[in-house]
């Protein structure tokens, strides 16, 4: 990589199947360039979607201020990835968006920062997400919805007016969510589910209508 950073360099980290859809739209919104994934696994000299890796993990520290100032977290996994948005964060990275031009966000939603937004998603009015979710492909977020720090809302899912995702949480693909429900944090909602009373913090919660299933550590 090259010495000096230009403030809409980006890199990302990890280098998976999510982070193919976030070089993809990175590419597409044409505000940063995509320069390097760090990845715990892939070394460097091997390309991810057509970006190089340029180094793992203990890295990160290193290129900071003297190549790059801007990341993303693009790591599907929850936990992972909240543990890394703090670390980059405290270190002094700017985190930043990635949302598709096929997505249609409200102007009176607000998006914080390091969250991703999939091809075709609509988030819409006074809607709140906070930092690093991902707001996965063809997702439904209706009005005054809040989805906290790390969820991820999996693709195509459909949530009503006024519900709240706690921190951390995952809502598998094509759960559907009726008005005004609180979904706690560190939960998961299975596949398909429908969601029609409140789910507490830390459970595993499926089916028509969604029940909890069992309670996590
Ligand atoms: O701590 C880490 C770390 N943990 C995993 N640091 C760094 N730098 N990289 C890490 N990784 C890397 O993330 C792995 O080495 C691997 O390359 C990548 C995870 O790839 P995978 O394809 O298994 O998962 P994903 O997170 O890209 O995608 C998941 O989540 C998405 C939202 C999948 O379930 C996708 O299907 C889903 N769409």
């Amino acid at each position: 990589m090259m010495a000096g950073y230009l403030y809409n360099d980006v890199m990302i980290i990890g280098g998976g199947g999510h982070a193919k859809v976030v070089v993809d739209i990175l590419t597409q919104q044409k505000t940063f360039t995509v320069v390097g994934i760090i990845d715990k696994q892939a070394g460097i000299g091997q390309y991810i979607a057509g970006i190089p890796i340029i180094g793992d993990d203990s890295s990160i520290e290193d290129f900071f201020g003297k190549n790059l100032i801007n990341a993303i977290i693009a790591i599907g996994d929850n936990k992972q990835r909240a543990y890394l948005y703090e670390r980059l964060r405290d270190i002094g990275y700017t985190l930043v968006n990635a949302i598709h031009p096929s997505a249609v966000v409200s102007p009176s939603a607000q998006v914080f920062s390091g969250t991703a937004i999939m091809p075709g998603a609509i988030v819409n009015a006074s809607s709140l997400i906070r930092e690093n979710v991902i707001i996965n492909t063809k997702v439904s977020i209706d009005h005054d919805c809040v989805l906290l720090e790390h969820c991820h809302i999996a693709p195509g899912c459909t949530l009503a007016g006024g519900v709240t995702v706690g921190q951390g949480t995952l809502l598998g693909a094509g759960v559907t969510v009726i008005p005004g429900i609180n979904i706690g944090a560190w939960s998961i909602i299975g596949a398909g589910s429908v969601v029609v009373s409140p789910i507490p913090d830390h459970v595993v919660a499926y089916g028509v209508p969604a029940k909890i299933i069992r309670y996590l550590d």
